[in-house]
């Protein structure tokens, strides 16, 4: 890829602005013998896959699979991760139920002991690193068994998911500003919460291991085909009420804002954030000798894929072909585009994707 000097140091500021800028040993991930990775040169020079204590980027040049390794799988959160003991852990279900509930992580197993493949971004991945990503094999209950064992009642309406994890939020209000403490919390609405498809889920396990404390053991909640924000983790109490919830993150975070015509007037409409928009970036460009393949990896709300290209140097598309290994709905789909003779020197490698839709 080509970049200017400006852009250097921008991405410079901007690895700077993540914490120290260190040195990344990245482990080469299956290469074939002879095999390399291609550095991008306007990105990752200065990768810092653990900017903070509690979060880490994904190196999207290391991807080596279909699912992304437990302990390379992005991390990042709002007030740090909690310790929960898992013998100690309950789950509470409360509120507008007919009964209320406490789980322990036994009974979630005995509910269900199902998988769900998954991938998701943070809201804010963006170029040119794309680590806030990540793709799993997730165990555990459907969310619609544990709502149905409590019983939800007839004025329930929304479905508040509270993670253990707290910090100090000041809220305004009336003028004023109160220090209150906070649980991170989001929530759905109960059409959305019982929905067949996307189906909500309770995963206790990341690719067959019980959850890592950075993905939020022991329990967090996964909404397929959704951005990272709803996917509460360390996830501790359900509360099932009638108004809306009015939380921070669930208000105030995570939204878009834009301008649309409506009654032919142009209003400023603000939107939570929800399901995956469609996006394609390439992920990582190996070699062996003059042969060269792009992987590039493709995420989005479960909507069918019609055509992943590639194109290098804004010459003609090319069009890539589907990893058979990422077939699963909610999953991330790797697509590989194979490059023979190419010349040496600099190039810029661009993918674009199509849905069914012809998004
Ligand atoms: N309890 C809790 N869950 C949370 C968050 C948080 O701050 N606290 N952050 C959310 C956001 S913004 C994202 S992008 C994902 C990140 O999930 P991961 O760390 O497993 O990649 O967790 C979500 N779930
Ligand atoms: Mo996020």
């Amino acid at each position: 890829m080509t970049m200017t000097r400006r852009d250097l140091m921008k991405t410079g500021a901007a690895a700077a602005a993540l914490g120290a800028v260190a040195e990344f040993d990245w482990i080469l991930p299956a290469l074939a013998q002879g095999e390399v990775v291609v550095p991008f040169t306007d990105s990752h020079q200065n990768f810092n896959p653990t900017p903070a204590p509690d979060r880490r980027l994904f190196d999207t040049r290391a991807l080596s699979g279909p699912f992304t390794p437990k302990d390379q799988f992005f991390t990042t959160q709002h007030y740090g991760h909690p310790e929960i003991d898992p013998a100690a852990f309950r789950l509470k279900v409360s509120g507008l139920v007919n009964s209320t509930l406490a789980l322990s992580l036994d009974d979630l197993r005995k509910m269900g002991n199902t998988e769900l493949i998954a991938g998701f971004e943070c809201s804010g991945n963006r170029r040119p690193l794309q680590g806030l990503i990540g793709n799993g094999r997730w165990t555990g209950v459907p969310l619609k068994t544990v709502l149905d064992k409590a019983g939800l009642k007839a004025d329930a309406q929304e479905i508040v998911f509270f993670g253990a994890d707290r910090g100090k939020e000041t809220v305004a209000f009336r003028g004023n500003n109160f220090d209150v403490e906070q649980q991170y919390g989001r929530s759905l609405p109960r059409a959305r919460a019982l929905a067949a498809e996307p189906a909500p889920f309770l995963a206790y396990a990341l690719n067959g291991e019980p959850l890592t404390k950075h993905q939020g053991a022991p329990l967090r909640l996964i909404v397929p085909g959704w951005y990272g924000a709803p996917n509460v983790k360390w996830l501790s109490e359900i509360v099932v009420q009638n108004e809306p919830y009015m939380g921070k993150f669930q208000t105030h975070w995570y939204r878009t804002l834009k301008g649309e015509m409506i009654n032919g007037e142009m209003k400023w409409v603000e939107t939570g954030i929800t399901h995956l928009n469609l996006k394609s970036f390439v992920a990582r460009v190996t070699k062996n000798g003059n042969a060269h393949k792009a992987t590039v990896i493709v995420l989005n709300d479960g909507t069918p894929i019609k055509s992943v290209e590639v194109q290098v140097d804004g010459g003609a598309w090319q069009p890539a072909k589907a990893d058979p290994a990422t077939t699963a709905k909610y999953g991330w789909k790797l697509y590989h585009w194979d490059w023979a003779n190419a010349p040496a020197g600099e190039h810029t490698i661009v993918s674009r994707v199509t849905d069914a839709t012809g998004k």
